[in-house]
């Protein structure tokens, strides 16, 4: 089962996903207000398929999509992978002990990564930066996380992150990573009971420059290095999340550091069990 938000006649409405198109749900004929709500929802998988449609379906090619996310705050995991810990080394001397620490630390890095409003949905566009020079997208697998803390659903975020200011000092991290259109997100949610096997989970990159591929990666949640009950445990630790929240849980692709991305690119993210996020960069 996957739950989108969309946009119809200029209403954002929560849809199910199905073969034949987004079909429009009727929140309010079991009394729920928001995505954030029905996330929440004990009985989610029961009730996201029984929901009543209030609207015609929307063939897949003629959605407009949004972020599938209302009232969530979105955060992110860092370092999880071995890749990131080593491109971060790399990225910055001053900071190289506080990466090789942080990925072998019991307690993960967590950071703020944006609010809705900076959060783009699929075929949105995404933002480098205008003061920065070295810039990359990070697809992570991201945990749709209810209001009590279970993981609920699945969806694919890009953490676009700016590595020269990011390298600069760790201090300006959250200048790097949270910014206007900071956040890709979409274009669904898969909920839990649909995803494949967690290991198995491939994750895809590729990075389309005046239709070439100019860059292109991939790894599998398989070479994480920690468990995702394990992250969300830490970002429910002394904090609340009465809308639920969004994990995203750090990148194993990071491109070499040559590579900086450039207006007009297509970043096309793909996760095993959830489909393919398309957004196009865009620079001040
Ligand atoms: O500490 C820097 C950010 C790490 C990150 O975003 C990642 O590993 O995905
Ligand atoms: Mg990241």
């Amino acid at each position: 089962m996957k739950l989108a938000r969309i946009l119809i006649d200029r209403t954002p409405q929560v849809a199910r996903i199905q073969s034949d198109g987004a079909s429009p749900l009727d929140l309010a004929s079991v009394h729920l207000g928001t995505l954030g709500d029905l996330l929440s929802h004990p009985d989610l998988t029961k009730l996201a398929a029984e929901l009543p449609s209030n609207g015609p379906t929307i063939s897949l090619s003629e959605v407009d999509w949004l972020p599938p996310i209302d009232a969530q705050e979105v955060w992110a995991a860092g370092v999880t992978y071995k890749r990131s810990q080593t491109a971060r080394m790399e990225e910055s001397e001053a900071a190289a002990s506080c990466y090789d620490r942080v990925y072998q630390a019991e307690r993960p890095e967590l950071f703020f990564k944006a609010t809705p409003s900076r959060c783009r949905g699929h075929q949105g566009e995404l933002r480098i930066r205008a003061d920065a020079h070295w810039n990359v997208p990070e697809p992570e697998l991201t945990l749709v996380v209810s209001r009590d803390g279970r993981i609920v659903g699945y969806t694919i975020g890009n953490d676009m992150s700016s590595r020269d200011i990011e390298g600069d000092n760790p201090l300006y991290l959250p200048q790097a990573k949270f910014y206007s259109q900071c956040c890709g997100l979409g274009p669904w949610i898969t909920l839990a009971d649909a995803m494949p096997e967690r290991m198995s989970i491939g994750i895809r990159l590729s990075i389309r420059r005046k239709n070439q591929e100019v860059f292109t990666g991939t790894t599998s949640v398989g070479q994480m290095a920690r468990q995702l009950e394990d992250l969300v445990q830490w970002l429910f630790r002394d904090n609340e999340f009465p809308d639920g929240v969004m994990l995203l849980t750090g990148t194993g692709i990071v491109p070499d550091s040559t590579f900086t991305l450039a207006r007009g690119d297509r970043v096309v993210i793909e996760i095993d069990g959830i489909g393919q996020l398309e957004n196009t960069i865009v620079q001040s």
